[in-house]
């Protein structure tokens, strides 16, 4: 089953490239490239080496890095394209070629016919270049291309006997889980070829949508770090562990999860952002338990809310009681972290106070540790 063997494409130096503010130097790739290789992610997607001469310099860079993870560029389907990637020693190359009415008519200037024929015709000329290459074809905007066009498409090439996987992709972002389900499963089943999936988050189905395409039978999956990409980016390398590993722990067990948040920090930092307060496991509030109702569980048993475990990633909960929300059970908790025995009526008089004073003005912890300490009649 493929959510037991599927693979991750983190495509960070290639789709998260395409991100507004990001510009990686050399130096930023390695250290990308290095964390998401000591992480675990099976192969890692570059920018195409035509789009500069630093992206070819730096596919060359990656490829003697000595990585575990492959290298793989993304190339328009092209044979100068294809040779000037080979060129770089790369490890795979990933084609791509539009088939939706819209590219068809104003990005190709081609018919389906002509398409088919290119994808033919340059993917037969890779295998013939280089036998060991491992090249994957996909349909650029393949949720807004006539079904039986893609069908012809896909068919044409996987009879072409040259390729090692198949890749849709959401390009804009509209498709459903159940029409990813239902392309991957026709390409699965029509194909028998590993099929990737590359999605797209306008509309925030991302996520959900790569997890359809495993359990349709996808073998491959492309993230990027914290999502990024063009416009609002792509299924988040975090968000996808989050779902899997809700799935069931086994699934992610082979990446080295306490690296994620390092992970993200770093790249949010090379770009200039702030990590999203509700990004996936390493957003600021992913572990923070509010209301009394909540923390009083928590503490009790974390599994009564929190259906991922924050140690699992080297994170560890909050529970702030300085608000309106707090209950006494909150309040002896930090008690208890402070030394102290106060007893159940003292600890509920003063959650009181704190309800009190928190609906002027929520209260510092430091604040807060002052009342128990003096209540416990320490000075702070
Ligand atoms: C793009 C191309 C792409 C390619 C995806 C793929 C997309 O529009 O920049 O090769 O699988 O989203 O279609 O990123
Ligand atoms: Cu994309």
């Amino acid at each position: 089953m493929p959510l037991d063997s599927y693979h991750i494409i983190d495509s960070t130096l290639r789709e998260g490239e395409q991100f507004s503010t990001a510009a990686f130097s050399p130096a930023q790739k390695l250290e990308i490239a290095g964390l998401l290789d000591e992480f675990g992610v099976e192969m890692i997607e570059m920018t195409t080496p035509c789009a500069s001469p630093r992206s070819e310099a730096d596919i060359r860079m990656l490829v003697g890095a000595g990585l575990k993870a492959r290298i793989l560029t993304h190339i328009r389907c092209h044979k100068d394209d294809a040779l000037r990637a080979l060129d770089t020693g790369v490890h795979g190359l990933d084609v791509v070629i539009g088939t939706s009415a819209p590219l068809l008519e104003h990005s190709l200037g081609k018919d389906i016919n002509q398409v088919i024929d290119s994808a033919l015709d340059v993917l037969s000329f890779v295998r013939q270049q280089a036998p060991d290459v491992i090249l994957r074809f996909s349909t650029e905007d393949t949720f807004r291309s006539r079904e039986a066009d893609l069908l012809r498409v896909y068919l044409a090439v996987a009879d072409l006997g040259v390729v090692d996987r198949l890749g849709v992709a959401d390009t804009v972002g509209v498709a459903l889980p159940s029409q990813v389900y239902t392309m991957v499963s026709q390409l699965v089943r029509l194909t028998g070829l590993d099929v990737e999936f590359h999605g797209h988050n306008d509309s925030g189905c991302a996520i959900a949508n790569a997890c359809a395409a495993l359990e349709a039978g996808a073998t491959h999956v492309d993230t990027t770090v914290l999502g990024i990409g063009e416009r609002n980016g792509i299924t988040p390398l975090g968000g996808l562990i989050a779902r899997l590993y809700t799935l069931d722990r086994r699934y992610v067990a082979k990446y080295k999860l306490p690296l994620l948040p390092a992970i993200d920090r770093t790249v949010a930092a090379m770009i200039g952002v702030d990590i999203p307060f509700n990004t996936y496991i390493t957003g600021s509030s992913a572990f923070i338990h509010k209301a009394g109702i909540h923390a009083k569980a928590v503490l009790a048993d974390p599994s009564t809310y929190e259906i991922i475990r924050p140690q699992d990633f080297g994170l560890t909960r909050q529970v702030p009681i300085g608000h309106r929300l707090t209950g006494w059970n909150a309040v002896r908790e930090r008690s208890l972290s402070l030394g102290l025995s106060l007893d159940e009526a003292t600890l509920r008089a003063i959650a009181r106070q704190i309800k009190h004073q928190a609906d002027e003005r929520v209260l510092s912890a430091q604040e807060i540790d002052t009342m128990l300490l003096r209540a416990a009649g320490q000075e702070a």
